[in-house]
């Protein structure tokens, strides 16, 4: 008798191309909610998940011959990749294959919240352009700006290359300094916040980093302060950050993530100077469609060769 496929339970709002890439190779299953809509013998022989940033251990663990998570997305912070580790399972993400997209959409909405982009184009559109005059003058500029980024890993750094030719003075805080930048460290984010009007939230969801940008931060960041966030919502505290908007400690913000996507507070909507975007900074079709093919690619290289491309740091290369 021929040997089975694969079993891949796919989990979560996953990108289609994932399933057309792994069709014909795999058994492939999808799940809708929880598993108790699967049949028994299926979670048994679940080998693989290529999931949308959800695998808690609840999950896990009912899942005996699990071999491999593949995230979909370079943020793993829904994986709960301790229990991974401790069954041996490897989880993977997708780094670098979505660099250039984030770092492009963070300009796009460094720039469109600085010269408030979204109201000019609203004001033509509304008709005032012709009945009322001009759109007024932007308050703020990105003229002699100086720039913190609060992250300057893959997709930080490519968004400092990217604020170079804006001309505008470039420093950042990571808990390591990296010797490969000339850009100015600071050891602590309240120093990078003092230091400069400008900070730009691009680290992982993790304890340390949870409401790291609060009322001390935005305070120091000042009131010509501009604040972006495009790592996770959980980095931002957004009550701090309404009554910050609000009561002009600082001058404007742009997010790109929430606390608890879908859903934004009312509040902070409200709150004058803010620019919002639906997690798009990765959505584009091609580096989505990179994303679902690195995620392919892991499953296929793990069960054909034995090892993966893209492993987290907590569940090291290891081969099957
Ligand atoms: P990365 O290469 O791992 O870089 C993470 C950076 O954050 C590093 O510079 C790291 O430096 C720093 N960092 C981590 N923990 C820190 C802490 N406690 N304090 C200060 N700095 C800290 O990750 P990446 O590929 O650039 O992605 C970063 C994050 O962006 C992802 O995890 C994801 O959550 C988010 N993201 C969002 C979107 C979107 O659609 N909006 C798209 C892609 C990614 P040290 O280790 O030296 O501290
Ligand atoms: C996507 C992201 O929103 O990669 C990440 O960590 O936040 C984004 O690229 C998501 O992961 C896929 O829809």
């Amino acid at each position: 008798m021929a040997e089975s496929l694969p079993v891949i339970l796919l989990t979560g709002r996953i990108n289609p191309r994932v399933r057309e890439g792994l069709d014909g190779k795999f058994e492939v299953v999808t799940v809708d909610g929880d598993l108790s809509s699967l049949d028994e013998s299926v979670i048994a022989r679940a080998r693989g998940i290529a999931g949308f940033n959800a695998a808690p251990a609840e999950l896990i663990d009912q899942l005996p011959a699990l071999e491999i998570i593949a995230n979909f997305g370079v943020g793993y912070d829904g994986v709960d990749t301790a229990a991974a580790a401790k069954r041996n399972i490897i989880v993977t993400n997708t780094p670098d294959v979505l660099n250039d997209e984030v770092a492009d959409t963070t300009i796009g909405l460094l720039l469109g919240t600085v010269r408030r982009l979204y109201d000019a184009e609203k004001w033509l559109r509304d008709g005032k352009w012709e009945n009322e005059g001009p759109f007024a003058l932007s308050p703020l500029s990105l003229r002699d700006r100086h720039v913190g980024l609060y992250g300057l890993g893959r997709i930080g750094l490519e968004i400092a290359k990217r604020l170079e030719p804006f001309k505008v003075k470039i420093s950042y805080h990571t808990r390591s300094e990296r010797k490969d930048v000339s850009y100015g460290y600071y050891s602590s984010l309240g120093e990078l916040a003092t230091a400069v009007d400008t900070l730009i939230c691009i680290v992982p969801k993790t304890p340390e980093t949870h409401k790291a940008i609060d009322a001390d931060v935005l305070k120091a960041l000042g009131p010509n302060g501009v604040m972006i966030n495009v790592g996770r919502g959980w980095s931002v505290d957004e009550e701090a950050l309404e009554a910050a908007l609000k009561s002009g400690v600082i001058a404007a913000a742009g997010l790109d993530v929430f606390q608890d996507e879908p859903k934004v507070p009312a509040g902070l909507l409200d709150a004058p100077n803010l620019s919002v975007l639906p997690h798009i900074a990765s959505a584009s079709v091609p580096t989505r469609n990179a994303m679902a093919d690195l995620v392919v690619a892991n499953l296929v290289s793990w069960f054909t060769d034995g090892a993966v491309l893209t492993p987290v740091a907590e569940t090291p290369a290891k081969t099957r």
